[in-house]
This record gives structure tokens, sequence and C-alpha cells, in this order.
């Protein structure tokens, strides 16, 4: 049996040897390291053996195996370079081209109008907070003024997570807005907080070209002493001109939120008609942008902040409403629907 392991290990090395195909080593590793070839007939054939003969052709048997392999991927590696050695020669592999460049992503347009909005209000020196998308109804709502029943919660079109309390009650919803945050935050510390909440919020509404079901809020908040309505509407004003530009007139009117006392919405001077009326405000030369308000006695007080000492002003924006005016966008379904001619113009 040695003598015979002997002669296959010479005819296997010789034949290796000639070979310079790479589809000629293929056939050289059934030959020689296949199902049916002669070594593994004898590997297969180990058991029928005496066991002293099982033990050294065993020994040999594997020994062959391991050597035929190491030799066959040392042959693959030359057979390899001298491939690319004659391509080079023969002129059809040039090495000195630049390679092909890697594909980059880049950040979704919501994404870069979120990063570019924070960064604003960084600016102002507010910091960022973010909070649970899945949230507690008492959070959402009634820590807002907003009470089972109450008329205002057909305001926000709510999804209601299938989650039971042992009485009955099923408290957990995918947040509406971000304006829990405002609880959130306050609880956990005392005034003054500057603090502004980028995230993604949930409705339960039909999709149509200014409303998703899942989109970008940005919750704004400042409580301090002596924070007066002139603050919020410096701030806000400050924000419309960075984001839509220096010569931006703001108008502010009453608006009515639960949570906010006055409330107000905050609308710009339509920047593609500069207030004369076009189809993009309407008509009215103005265009809406964001929800605000003093925070109501009654939520400062539920944090257990005094509101005979402090005040302060929120507000809520909607990320893709904001790309959508500064860049025209006409549907808002296009940020969510992964059309790369779209994106990529971002
Ligand atoms: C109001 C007062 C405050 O003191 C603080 C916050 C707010 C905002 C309030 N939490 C809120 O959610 N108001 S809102 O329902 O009117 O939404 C705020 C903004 O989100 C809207 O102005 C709009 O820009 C955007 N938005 C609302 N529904 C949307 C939407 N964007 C896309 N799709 C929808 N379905």
């Amino acid at each position: 049996m040695k003598d015979k392991l002997d002669e296959l290990r010479s005819k296997a090395i010789s034949e290796l040897d000639s070979i310079d195909a790479p589809s000629d080593l293929d056939s050289w590793r059934v030959r020689y390291l296949g199902r049916k070839s002669a070594l593994t007939q004898v590997l297969r054939g180990l058991a029928t053996l005496p066991l002293e003969e099982k033990r050294s052709v065993g020994a040999a048997a594997n020994e062959l195996r391991a050597f035929l392999e190491k030799s066959l991927a040392l042959k693959e590696e030359s057979v390899r370079e001298s491939e690319v050695a004659r391509s080079i020669e023969r002129g059809r592999l040039d090495v000195t081209l630049p390679g092909r460049p890697p594909a980059l992503g880049r950040l979704h347009p919501a994404t870069q109008m979120l990063r570019h909005i924070c960064d604003i209000f960084l600016s102002m020196g507010f910091e960022v907070v973010e909070g649970p998308d899945v949230e507690w109804e008492y959070y959402n709502f009634d820590a807002l003024n907003i009470p089972p029943d109450h008329p205002a919660r057909d305001m926000w079109d709510t999804l209601w997570i299938d989650f039971e309390t042992e009485d009955g009650q099923r408290p957990m919803l995918l947040r509406t807005h971000t304006s829990p945050m405002q609880i959130r935050v306050m609880e956990s510390r005392l005034p003054p907080v500057r603090v502004i909440v980028p995230g993604k919020v949930y409705r339960y509404e039909a999709t149509d070209a200014t409303h998703e079901a899942i989109f970008y809020q940005i919750e704004g908040f400042a409580v301090d002493r002596n924070i007066t309505l002139a603050d919020l509407k410096g701030t806000l004003f400050e924000f419309a001109k960075q984001l839509f530009g220096e010569e931006r007139k703001v108008r502010f009117r009453c608006d009515y939120f639960p949570f906010v006392e006055p409330g107000v919405e905050m609308a710009i001077d339509c920047f593609a008609c500069n207030g004369a009326g076009c189809s993009l405000c309407s008509g009215s030369g103005w265009i809406e942008i964001l929800g605000a308000g003093m925070v109501h006695p009654d939520v400062l007080r539920r944090v257990n902040y005094d509101p005979e000492v402090y005040t302060g002003f929120a507000f809520g924006l909607g990320v893709e409403r904001m790309s959508m005016l500064k860049y025209g966008i006409e549907d808002i379904r296009l940020f969510y629907s992964n059309d790369l001619r779209f994106l990529r113009q971002f």
C-alpha cells in the first residue's frame, strides 16, 4: 500500500507541474482529491484493514492528502500570477488605470434638513435631546392638557399599540408629535431649559401630497424666569431668516394647541412671489410653517415648575414640509418612495 501511495504522489506532482491553465487545475483536483480519486478510495477502505495496518496506512494517506492540497494551493497562486503577467503582456490589463471609485451614499434630504435646523438652534444655545417613538398616552396627551374624550385628541390621528394593562387600559401609542418630550425633559430637570427634540412621529392618516403617515418633527422649548412671547417671536424670526433668507418677513396669528396659552401659528412671506400671491401660497402671500405658543401654566404645574416664577415658549415644526418649502418640492411622498432621481438632487 505504501508503494501505491508513493506512486500516486509522483504521478500527481508531475502532472501538477505541467499545468499552466486554471481550468486544468480543477480537473487535477477532481482526479487526485475528488470523491472518486484513488486516494479517497484508500481512505475509505481504512476501516476494513487490520489495526496495525490501518494506523500506518491511515497516517501515510492523510499526509499525502495534506501534501497534495498544499501543492494545489501553491500552484493555483503561481498560475494566477502568470495569468496576470500574460494579460499585462498582451496589454489587456492596464494596471496604471485609476481604480473604480466606490459608490458613495449621501444623507437623505429629510436628514439634511433635520441637521440643518438643529444646527440653527444649536447656534442659539439650544441643546438636542431625543425621546422614545413608542410613548405612553400620558405624555403624548394627558400631560399636555388633552385628557381622554377631549375633542383636541381628534387633531392627532393616533396609532395605538396592542398593549393592555391589568385594568384593561391601552395606554401606549406611536407618538403623534414630539411634544411629549417637553414633559419628559421638564420632569427630569430644573429650569432654565432650552431644548430641541428632533424625531419621527406617526399618524394614522391617508397620505397625500402634503401628508405622510410617518414624518419628522422638531420640537423646541425654553423655560426660565421672565420668558415672554417676544422671546418666542425673536427666536423663530431668527430661525426663519437663517433657513429661508435674510429678507424674509414673518407673521404670527392666533392658533389653538391645548398645551400653550396663547397659541400661535407662524407664517413667512412667500419667497416664490415675495408676498404678491401665487400658487405656492394659495394666493395669500404667506406660507404657514409651524405651531407654537407660551407653555400653559397647567403643564408647568404638572412638572412641578411654579408658573408664578417660570414661563416658557414652545414650538413644533414638520421637517419634510420645511424641505418642501425651501426647495419647491410639490409632493411629500417623494421623500420616501426611494426614487434615486429625486434623492440624488440633494
Ligand atoms: C404646537 C405648539 C407647541 O407649543 C409645540 C408644538 C406644537 C406642534 C404640535 N405638537 C403639532 O404636532 N402640531 S401639528 O399637528 O400641526 O404638526 C406640526 C407640523 O408637523 C405641521 O405644521 C406640519 O408642518 C407637520 N405635519 C403635520 N402633519 C403632517 C406633517 N407633515 C407631514 N405629514 C403630516 N401628516
